[in-house]
């Protein structure tokens, strides 16, 4: 949809094209794919350790780009991935998480909250945030501004990014390579460390690399099927 000055983010005005990406498979197919699909993302675990190793970038790409291709409201693809792979603006990033996480530790966390931390073993230190090769810091687009200034607002803005991020998650993990989900809270401080402009609200900072090899998980159970699906 245009604006009031004919500015459309993301796109043309209506103009539909056949539908030539869908692939319609037999039954047996179908079934082998959702099973292998889900069989992979078991395998898929958060790791707290990162080896030092750089990944290669063109795969990073792949997988910012893969998650992009995620549904969102009216297709403005309200989101900004900022790739760091500097060791200082690590750094820097290390020093504002931590400052908020020993606040949040301390002061800020309700008792229940930490008691139900207690069994992932987090605490105020985030090592990984300068150890991992590479941190993708996710901002989304509350509402953009059009060329001459005015704001254009964004629809279903945390659905969907967070669809983009699973997404890119997804992505990371089929293509080899772990990661960390962190949310530092507040994450504004990734704005002023990032440069990214008022618009755009700090999402999740996923941390992204190769497992180191001491890494350890905690021991976690998915619910069973019969616990998260009803029919009716
Ligand atoms: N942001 C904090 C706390 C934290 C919260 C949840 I919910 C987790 O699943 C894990 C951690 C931190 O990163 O330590």
């Amino acid at each position: 949809m245009a604006d009031a000055k004919g500015w459309a983010p993301g796109g043309d005005p209506y103009r539909p094209e056949p539908l030539s990406t869908y692939e319609r498979l037999a039954e047996r197919e179908m079934l082998r794919r959702a099973v292998r699909f889900r069989d992979s993302l078991r395998r898929r675990r958060t790791v707290r350790e990162f080896s030092d190793e750089a990944p290669p970038p063109e795969v990073i790409d792949a997988c910012i780009q893969a998650g992009a291709t995620a549904p969102n409201g009216a297709n403005r693809q309200p989101w900004t991935f900022v790739v760091i792979r500097d060791q200082k603006i690590k750094e820097v990033i290390r020093r504002a998480a931590e400052k908020e996480e020993a606040e949040f530790y301390a002061n800020r966390a309700p008792p229940e909250w930490l008691a139900a931390l207690a069994a992932l073993g987090t605490d105020e230190h985030k090592p990984f945030l300068e150890e991992a090769p590479v941190l993708i810091a996710i901002f989304a687009q509350s509402y953009e501004l059009a060329p001459d200034g005015t704001k254009i607002k964004n629809y279903y803005v945390s659905e969907s990014v967070g669809i983009a991020v699973g997404m890119l998650i997804a992505a990371l993990h089929e293509s080899g390579l772990a990661a960390l989900t962190h949310t530092p809270s507040p994450m504004r401080f990734l704005n002023e460390i990032l440069g990214r402009p008022s618009n755009e609200r700090p999402f999740l900072l996923l941390v992204v690399g190769y497992p180191a090899a001491r890494a350890e998980v905690p021991r976690i159970t998915k619910k069973s099927l019969e616990e998260i699906a009803v029919y009716r």
